[in-house]
């Protein structure tokens, strides 16, 4: 009965959000989907997404001017292995979840676009790193089409982006969503003892694209990923064992930062490092946001930080979300310190 009431409730915030959002793509995507004979079922692949395993298209970012930066993305549907052997029909940009990892400079115009590969439903940008129409600015790519838009990132640190097409919930948890720095102009003060970084990423799964599950449920999977900052580092999928079975590497004394973003959905993470304390934290990644000798960061959802601790002895870090029923459930990812800053164990 209690269930019952919950997807009636659900379905109903579902339609009527759909409803609320006028003439920027809820309609036009409800033509589409009916279109595409998908009208409104949860906990299913959505009918036109049945065959489509789009590949990972690379990210375009290119500098076009001392402060102009050119993004492309797409928004497409592709499979994700979240767990040993269990794949994911994502939503994603570019083919990951979380999707590329973008990095501009503070005070530099971002001149973006969106090419929406998905044939049934829109999807949009949200960056929170900058300032922007969200009427505008933010508003839904249609099927097949593309969307430029043009906005100045002035503001330094760690910030989120995502999917903002209705309802939001729906496209982060199915996957769009992903970490764009802003680097500070001056840098950090920190800056010159720093010997490694490290991107991670910690986002949460659900019940596959089941509305109930997002509003009501609780995480299936709540994983860890890291993310590309120079060529050679990788770009893995938020899952929940390759950052176990392949750590991050560091030597013994390194000076190690970790720009860390929590894209939720729906969870707060509670960011600590076994065997160290994080002797800078700069909150959001914002050089004016400085603490010392945290043991543990807060990050609220969609929350960023840079994080900075010296690993002095040799051995396998944790690196978790102190909520240890989320770690249970996959947030857990290796830092392994050795005395040559090689990984020994063959990998
Ligand atoms: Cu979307």
């Amino acid at each position: 009965m209690k269930r019952k009431f919950y997807t009636f409730v659900s379905i109903a915030v579902a339609a009527s959000l759909l409803a609320a959002c006028g003439n920027t793509g809820g309609k036009e995507a409800e033509k589409e989907s009916a279109k595409a004979g998908t009208h409104h079922t949860n906990s299913e692949v959505l009918a036109a997404h049945k065959d489509l395993n789009q590949k990972p298209v690379p990210l375009k970012m290119e500098r076009i001017g001392p402060h102009d930066v050119k993004i492309e993305m797409t928004a497409q549907i592709t499979d994700i292995e979240i767990d040993k052997g269990k794949i994911y029909k994502a939503w994603t940009f570019n083919g990951q979840v979380p999707g590329p990892l973008i990095v501009v400079n503070e005070g530099d115009t971002i001149h973006f676009t969106l090419k929406n590969m998905d044939p049934a439903i829109p999807h949009s940008m949200d960056f929170h790193a900058v300032h922007a129409s969200p009427s505008k600015d933010f508003v839904d790519v249609m099927p097949n089409k593309s969307g430029t838009f043009t906005y100045p990132a002035n503001n330094p640190g760690v910030f989120m982006y995502h999917c903002g097409t209705k309802p939001v919930l729906a496209h982060i948890a199915n996957g769009m969503h992903g970490m764009i720095i802003v680097k500070p102009k001056n840098g950090y003060p920190t800056d010159n003892e720093v010997d490694r970084e490290f991107v991670l990423i910690q986002n949460e799964w659900y019940k596959y694209n089941d509305m109930d599950d997002f509003q009501n449920g609780v995480p299936s999977y709540v994983v860890f990923s890291t993310k590309a900052l120079k060529t050679g580092d990788r770009n893995t999928n938020g899952d929940t064992f390759t950052l176990k079975e392949e750590p991050l590497v560091a030597k013994v004394g390194d000076k190690v930062r970790i720009y860390i973003e929590n894209v939720g959905p729906n969870e707060v993470s509670s960011f600590h490092v076994v065997g160290t304390v994080f002797d800078d934290v700069y909150i959001d990644g914002n050089p004016n946001n400085h603490l010392k000798g945290l043991q543990t960061v807060m990050l609220p959802a969609s929350g960023g930080a840079v994080v900075e601790f010296t690993v002095t002895r040799p051995g396998n870090y944790s690196i978790v979300t102190h909520q240890f029923n989320h770690a249970q459930k996959g947030a857990v990812a290796i830092l392994k310190v050795t005395e040559t800053g090689e990984d020994d164990s063959g990998h």
